[in-house]
């Protein structure tokens, strides 16, 4: 059976499922988002730290693996930030999403060229302003999420963010199956964006121990460390988290924390240093249970997403009273 799903997001994409792929720094690669885009999703380019010319050979190269919309997601704390939009200018692509911080000068830059900008917000407040800022929809991601996070559950952020924005939400953090999906549009979102379960996915660069430490983590096998930078990122537990959680304990400054933090992304994801290095997942992880190809875990999600609401209608609804 094709299944087909249709919200404001399908439509504003021109896409077959209204499935997101994180764009994750090191792992978000041209031939993830591209394997991803074929099979009906929005793959998605992390530009992370990287400089602009990496983007440029990343968005090259998408473009050769597929003729579906993909997107790229720019980090807003990167150094490399005005250099990235300057390229987006240039080098078109239909939707950015950005993350860590304020999107006004990505909205100002890529909104009049006909990009579609859609900030990753993890509050009301952030949602109501880049509406107004001009963002086309939000990813209202969840503290379940890996990497850099926010505060509230995707629960309770994703409905209040649905209430006070008349733009589309996509949600974010905790989804990995067709349960989370169908619940996320039970919260009033018009899509998911998933990071976790899309690192797991075949065409993934990420390093076979990184995929591996994420299928064989439990429920409880995510710490959130460097809280006090400002900059709280989930990961899961490691050497690296203890040590962090030492400074933590003794109060060690900023500097010690940020300097801890270092190269540590690239160590796990390229090399495969999953004690010593940042394995960013979110909770989900103990969700995880294989790697699959790209196409895989979509159609997997949709299938299972129908059948979850035919259930459910089957099973608990009796007319009315
Ligand atoms: O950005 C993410 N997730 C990330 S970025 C990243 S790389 C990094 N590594 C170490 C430290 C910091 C970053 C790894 N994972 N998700 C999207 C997201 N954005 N989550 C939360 C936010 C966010 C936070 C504050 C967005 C805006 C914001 O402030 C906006 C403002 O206007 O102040």
């Amino acid at each position: 059976m094709v299944i087909r799903f249709k919200t404001r997001i399908t439509e504003m994409l021109n896409l077959e499922y209204p499935i997101f792929q994180g764009g994750m720094a090191w792992v978000a690669n041209a031939d993830l988002a591209a394997a991803v885009s074929n099979a009906g999703g929005l793959g998605i380019i992390g530009a992370g730290n990287a400089p602009a010319d990496w983007l440029e050979k990343e968005i090259k190269r998408a473009k050769e693996l597929t003729n579906k919309p993909f997107g790229v997601n720019i980090m807003l704390l990167s150094p490399y930030v005005d250099d990235v939009i300057e390229l987006l200018k240039r080098e078109r692509v239909p939707v950015v999403t950005t993350g860590a911080g304020s999107p006004q000068k990505v909205i100002d830059a890529l909104k009049p060229l006909g990009t579609k900008v859609i900030p990753v917000i993890a509050s009301v407040a952030h949602a109501k302003r880049v509406e107004k800022q001009g963002a086309d929809a939000v990813v209202a991601e969840g503290t379940e999420s890996g990497g850099h996070i926010g505060e509230l559950t995707t629960m309770v952020l994703v409905p209040q963010v649905v209430d006070a924005v008349s733009i589309p939400v996509i949600a974010a953090g905790g989804i990995g199956d067709g349960r989370g999906f169908v619940a996320a549009l039970a919260l009033g979102a018009e899509g998911v964006q998933m990071g976790t379960r899309f690192v797991c996915a075949l065409e993934s660069p990420a390093h076979i121990k990184y995929k591996e430490r994420i299928v064989n983590a439990g429920d409880r096998d995510t710490v959130v460390t460097a809280r006090i930078t400002g900059h709280p990122v989930r990961c899961l537990k490691n050497k690296l988290t203890k040590e962090f959680e030492r400074l933590e304990m003794e109060r060690a400054s900023i500097e010690e924390f940020e300097k801890l933090g270092v190269g540590k992304l690239r160590s796990a994801v390229v090399e495969g240093d999953v004690e010593w290095g940042s394995v960013m997942a979110g909770q989900v992880s103990g969700l995880i249970k294989d790697i699959k190809p790209a196409k895989e875990i979509i159609e997997d999600i949709m299938r299972e997403a129908y059948s979850v609401l035919e259930g459910l209608s089957s099973k608990y609804l009796r007319g009315e009273a």
